[in-house]
């Protein structure tokens, strides 16, 4: 009965299986968590959904930011990019059931027992847990609603606006909560959003830091995040775990025991 977290998979299924061998997972007793961008970028997107899906409630996921641009992208095709590597889902002949259930995974997991939070990027500094919950479940509402699910997918690329504010309402508010949760790097105290810079640390734009480095409203709550290859999983900041070591880049996937704190990283090129 162990609880375990992965890093950005990002369709790289060679290492994940490679990990969960090791550790000699099995889903009809142990759960893994993934921090989301499941696919896009690696070569076996397609594969990586259905692994996923056959571990049933075996799988906790949160939806990052390639998962929704995925979703983006099966409405219309015109999104995919040269370097996304999602066109294997879009014809796949099970892609309904594949994009189905992906929707129906949220935005933020919390889990009590283990006083831990999972969120593809992270949570700004002016949220507190239940607010971060709340928030999240916004979104999910509409990513589930057949109705509102195109109109959120068409508006919700964008960089604006980029500070919270409890009074945002429409498509700001839900598309401002997406941005925090599935593609912050680097934020101010008051929640301020700088969401060019992708590299480490010291590339935190002037008056920026990254969005761990602030005080917390729930300082005793333990993070796991993914999102960010460039901190290669690292974080100093106690309590905040980063996950994502670039697997998809020709670094490690890694994996966390979340009751023992121990990490184990998989060389397997995907
Ligand atoms: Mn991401």
């Amino acid at each position: 009965m162990t609880t375990y977290a992965v890093g950005d998979i990002q369709g790289c299924l060679k290492p994940l299986k490679c990990l969960l061998a090791e550790v000699d997972f099995n889903p009809s007793q142990d759960t893994l968590w993934a921090v989301g961008d499941l696919v896009n970028r690696g070569p076996d997107s397609l594969e990586t959904l259905r692994y996923l899906d056959s571990l049933g409630n075996a799988c906790i996921s949160v939806l990052g930011n390639h998962d929704l641009h995925l979703l983006a992208a099966s409405r219309d095709a015109s999104r995919l990019k040269k370097s996304d590597t999602l066109l294997a889902i879009l014809k796949a002949p099970d892609r309904e059931q594949l994009l189905g259930n992906l929707r129906q995974r949220p935005l933020a997991h919390y889990d009590a027992g283990l006083n831990t939070l999972m969120v593809h990027a992270g949570i700004p500094p002016i949220w507190s847990l239940q607010q971060a919950l709340t928030l999240a479940a916004e979104v999910e509402q509409v990513l589930r609603c057949d109705d509102r699910l195109p109109w959120y997918l068409d508006e919700m690329y964008g960089n604006k606006p980029d500070r919270w504010k409890d009074s945002l309402q429409g498509i700001d508010r839900l598309r401002a909560i997406t941005n925090y949760l599935t593609r912050m790097r680097f934020c101010q105290a008051d929640g301020t959003l700088e969401l060019k810079a992708k590299e480490g640390l010291a590339s935190a734009p002037k008056d920026f830091a990254p969005w761990f480095s602030f005080p917390r409203r729930d300082p005793q709550l333990r993070i796991v995040f993914g999102h960010w290859a460039a901190l290669e999983g690292r974080c100093e900041v106690p309590g905040i775990h980063a996950l994502d070591s670039g697997c998809v880049w020709g670094g490690q996937m890694t994996l966390m025991n979340l009751h023992s704190g121990e990490r184990l990283q998989c060389d397997c090129q995907a």
